[in-house]
């Protein structure tokens, strides 16, 4: 049932998967053009396209089990609510930019949760973006297509998010993290073996809503680029750690925790890119709670949950645990011996029913490759 020949009446022209991520460290850095260094998940979401020749976006959800159509030309920022605002926002970035691009029909899918910080709207943007850019014939690079797709959650879904999400689904490779300057896009993929270490990235989903659309996300950008224009800097990126006491000085007393925050994220992204650099990944570990620490009393985007997670975590063994991605509940990772990977999660679940909170979701990260096309 709902396959693409009874949706549509003829077969797609192509498949395209693209993947959500965490993030082993640099949160709340791009949109301050510093470091990040995502992995691309296994999960993927998945698109069967055709052209369409009547100017339509037709886009269906195996999820929502919703049709929605659209006249390409009518797309408008904020005109389309709900999930289906994600993929249009592509189309309409693709047009915006110049690109000859017209309708299409989408059968959508999805393994990545969703709501759990895990990046399934970046997916969702991404794998639209390629499988454009394949019908269409544009040629534009992976990079290239991730800055629309980040064009379009500004843009056309109103939400001001960084780079780090769009360019982890679009550009990481198997088996490597992506260390991402967001400055200027320049990146290395950085080998992780955690496998080979006997390590393994568990990621718990405390099913506390993440919604980056509320305000607070805006609110904590607002706040670092004021603070890098008290500072005289075109963005927290170009202030050093041996500059830091200085401008912390400078500021008024409720921006200086969250530039604190920003100029030591950066500097453990580049800790833990040294980390893997020299093959320890398990050295990993203190950075990764150091971080959280940081994200729950600097930056203030932890929450009871993601703060449990990480403590029960880390005192079943785990060489440390952080949240990942924007805060505000959503997931936490912990790096583990792969042997302990069972006791960990089942003495996280274990708190977690002690607190009265819902169970975890839990699963395995490997990390995997960006967007392709699947045929
Ligand atoms: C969300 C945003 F979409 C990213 O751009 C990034 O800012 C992240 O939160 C925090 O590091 O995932």
């Amino acid at each position: 049932m709902n396959d693409f020949a009874q949706l549509y009446g003829r077969p797609s022209e192509g498949e395209w998967a693209a993947p959500g991520r965490v993030n082993l460290i640099g949160e709340h850095t791009d949109y301050n053009l510093g470091f990040v260094l995502p992995i691309a998940l296994p999960q993927t979401v998945r698109a069967q396209a055709a052209r369409s020749g009547d100017g339509q976006l037709r886009l269906w959800s195996a999820q929502g089990r919703e049709l929605v159509a659209l006249r390409v030309d009518d797309l408008a920022p904020g005109s389309v609510p709900g999930w289906a605002g994600y993929p249009a926002g592509v189309v309409w970035a693709l047009r915006e930019a110049g690109h000859p691009v017209g309708g299409a029909d989408l059968r959508l899918d999805s393994d990545v949760p969703s709501g759990a910080g895990l990046s399934s709207s970046a997916a969702l943007e991404c794998v639209v973006a390629a499988a454009y850019n394949d019908l269409y014939g544009l040629g534009l690079s992976a990079a290239e297509l991730a800055v629309l797709a980040q064009r379009a959650e500004n843009a056309f879904v109103g939400v001001p998010c960084g780079i780090m999400d769009q360019m982890a689904s679009m550009c990481c490779r198997p088996g490597a993290a992506l260390f991402l300057d967001s400055r200027d896009l320049t990146m290395r993929q950085v080998p992780v073996d955690l496998a080979g270490a006997g390590l393994a990235l568990l990621v718990l989903d405390t099913r506390v809503k993440h919604d980056l659309g509320d305000g607070a996300y805006a609110a904590l950008r607002a706040g670092c680029e004021r603070a890098a224009a008290l500072l005289g800097l075109p963005a927290l990126r170009s202030l050093q750690p041996s500059g830091l006491a200085d401008a912390l000085a400078q500021l008024p007393p409720e921006l200086v925790p969250l530039v604190r925050h920003v100029v030591t994220e950066n500097a453990r992204v580049e800790a833990a890119v040294a980390r893997l650099d020299a093959g320890d990944p398990a050295a990993l570990g203190p950075i990764l709670t150091a971080g959280h620490a940081s994200l729950r009393d600097d930056y203030r985007v932890s929450c009871p949950e993601t703060d449990l997670a990480v403590e029960a975590a880390v005192a079943a063994g785990a060489h440390g645990a952080r949240m990942t991605g924007g805060g505000f509940g959503g997931s936490v990772i912990a790096l583990v011996d792969a042997d302990a990977a069972g006791h960990v999660a089942a003495e996280v679940t274990a708190a977690f029913r002690a607190a009265g909170y819902a169970e975890p979701r839990t699963l395995t990260a490997v990390p995997a490759e960006g967007a392709r096309r699947l045929r």
